[in-house]
């Protein structure tokens, strides 16, 4: 590759590789745990092998051994190295940590290079070392420039096994594939073959334990396979059953493949070459797979998006419902109303509007004004308790009625916040002193009134807040009352202000309330749109780079 085409790819891959590490996918929607997956092999994929593998490509081929437990994988590394390098044995699965074997000169680029950079380097296995560790064995009897990685197996009960092994196939520039003749029509030896045919990856096959006597037999048949896969033209090698000893194959067995290692050791543009196709079909891999992660991740920014309209939609709702009450006079019942009776009923009414007696004005606030003001502020606290307590059912209701996660997400939160009641207090408490201060700036009474009479704001305050949410046609006694002193326009004026204003208060109160939503949602932890244009962004600009 010519010196900018490396840099242009290289930060290309940087980009792409910063977008796919700022994903995260919080929220346990179907696919999910694929998606997290699948993020995690893209990245670990791109630190391990695609970056390093751009920035050097004059480096040693790595070519992995993989297979099923038992197919013969380290006896067959073993083989080729002559030495024991790797444990063989009955028990399955046998190998647990990679195990590299190079020729010397190869060595520092596997032991410091950035390749599988993650794991940490062994001279031999240890019962401890597993899914972080590389084994790093030297050995004059390997070429120079092909490196073998025998892998734990692709099928056993151990899991954590086949995750190391895709690991390391991810990190391969060859495949081998091993497989036995009684094994090789297998399902997961076919899902191996399949995502090596997704990757684009450089493949080649060792079907072994191969008896002589039915070699033709089995060799067409596995061959058709191949064919109809689409496989039919990759190098194949055919081990016959024979004795192992000490842990390997007769020399005789291994002759072939030991060949083919040899070619690609001195052949360097044959091994530049196969390096190259296998960068090449990882590559060419991420353009479906980076999509396909910007996909997941905008199906969670719609999903957390109907969440949150689910939260305003019940919180305009309830802010409605309270309109509605102020508009319809339902405001004004129970403790309010029978408050307003006894504060009309009894003299209290008159006495704070009082008539002027030469220039002086009224009074210390009764007693039944204070609790009739008390009254509509406990009225007005019910309301919106009762309108917030609707609301929180439901978000919650909607919130389950989308999916299981719903349930989860809403926990807790079916019920207003514990601080709502004593906000909601100082919220009106502050909007009746507010109210007063408009009553008293605003409410200049009529000319002809105000000689003759002077008033308790604070009573006629309360006065127009029964006007206010009394409904109706305007001809209750408060409204009238209001009027006359006031004048229709004030009224008016002064109304339009107040309710304004009460909106807002209360609009801040369920703001609050619905925050806790959104914080619910957002400690889930997904990223905003922009996240998955950038995705976006970076498969192109790779795209470009190329
Ligand atoms: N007869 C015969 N036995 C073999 C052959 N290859 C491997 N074996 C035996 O099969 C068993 C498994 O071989 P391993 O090389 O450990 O197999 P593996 O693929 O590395 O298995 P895992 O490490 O579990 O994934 C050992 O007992 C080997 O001696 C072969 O070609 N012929
Ligand atoms: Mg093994």
């Amino acid at each position: 590759m010519a010196a900018e085409t490396v840099e242009a790819l290289t930060s290309a891959l940087g980009a792409l590789r910063e977008s796919v590490s700022d994903l995260r996918f919080g929220l346990d929607l179907p696919g999910a745990d694929e998606a997290r997956q699948a993020r995690a092999d893209l990245l670990a994929q791109l630190e391990n092998y695609v970056l390093p593998r751009v920035r050097t490509n004059t480096a040693p081929a790595l070519i992995v051994i993989a297979g099923s437990t038992g197919a013969g994988k380290s006896t067959l590394v073993n083989s080729l190295a002559e030495r024991n390098i790797s444990r063989t044995g009955v028990r399955r699965p046998t190998t647990g940590t990679p195990i590299l074997a190079c020729h010397p000169d190869d060595r520092k680029w596997f032991t410091e290079g950035e390749l599988l950079s993650g794991l940490e380097r062994l001279e031999r296995p240890s019962p401890e070392s597993g899914m972080d560790s590389l084994v790093v064995v030297a050995t004059e009897k390997l070429p120079q420039g092909v490196a073998l990685l025998d892998t734990p197996d692709i099928d056993s009960v151990v899991e954590e096994h086949h995750e190391i092994a895709h690991r390391m196939l991810d990190a391969a520039d060859l495949w081998i594939f091993v497989t036995t003749a009684a094994r090789y029509a297998d399902a997961p030896a076919w899902s191996l073959l399949r995502l090596a045919k997704e990757r684009g990856a450089r493949l080649a096959i060792v079907l072994s334990r191969v008896q002589p006597r039915s070699a033709d037999v089995v060799l067409k048949h596995f061959v058709r396979m191949l064919t109809e896969y689409g496989l039919g033209d990759i190098d194949r090698f055919v081990i016959h059953e024979a004795p192992v000893s000490d842990g390997r194959l007769p020399d005789s067995e291994v002759t072939d493949l030991r060949l083919w290692l040899a070619e690609l050791s001195v052949d360097e543009s044959r091994r530049a070459q196969a390096v190259h196709e296998t960068l090449n079909g990882v590559l060419n891999s991420f353009r479906t797979r980076v999509p396909a992660l910007a996909r997941h991740l905008e199906g969670q920014v719609a999903f957390r998006g109907e969440l949150r309209s689910d939260v305003e939609a019940a919180y305009l709702g309830a802010l409605a419902e309270i309109d509605k009450a102020s508009k319809n006079g339902s405001l004004l019942h129970g403790e309010v109303l029978a408050r307003w009776q006894d504060f009309a009923g009894s003299g209290d009414l008159m006495r704070s509007l009082q008539f002027r007696k030469g220039g002086k004005a009224a009074g210390q606030t009764p007693e039944r004004v204070l609790a009739f003001k008390a009254a509509i502020r406990t009225g007005l606290e019910s309301v919106i308790v009762a309108a917030a307590n609707r609301a929180a059912e439901e978000v919650v209701a909607r919130w389950r009625h989308r999916s299981e996660l719903g349930v989860k997400l809403a926990e807790g939160l079916d019920s207003p916040s514990d601080n709502l009641l004593r906000h909601a207090g100082r919220a009106i408490a502050s909007w009746q002193d507010h109210l007063n201060e408009l009553v008293r700036t605003e409410g200049v009474t009529k000319r002809s009134v105000s000689k003759l009479v002077s008033f308790d704001p604070d009573a006629l305050s309360l006065i127009f807040t029964v006007a206010m949410f009394s409904g109706g046609d305007g001809s209750g006694v408060p409204h009238r009352l209001v009027n006359a002193l006031l004048g229709a326009e004030s009224l008016r004026g002064i109304g339009a202000k107040a309710l304004s204003d009460l909106r807002a208060r209360i609009g801040m109160l369920f703001d609050e309330e619905s925050m806790r939503y959104v914080h619910a949602l957002d400690s889930a932890g997904i990223p905003d749109e922009s996240v998955a244009t950038r995705l976006y962004q970076a498969a192109y600009n790779l795209e470009v780079a190329r």
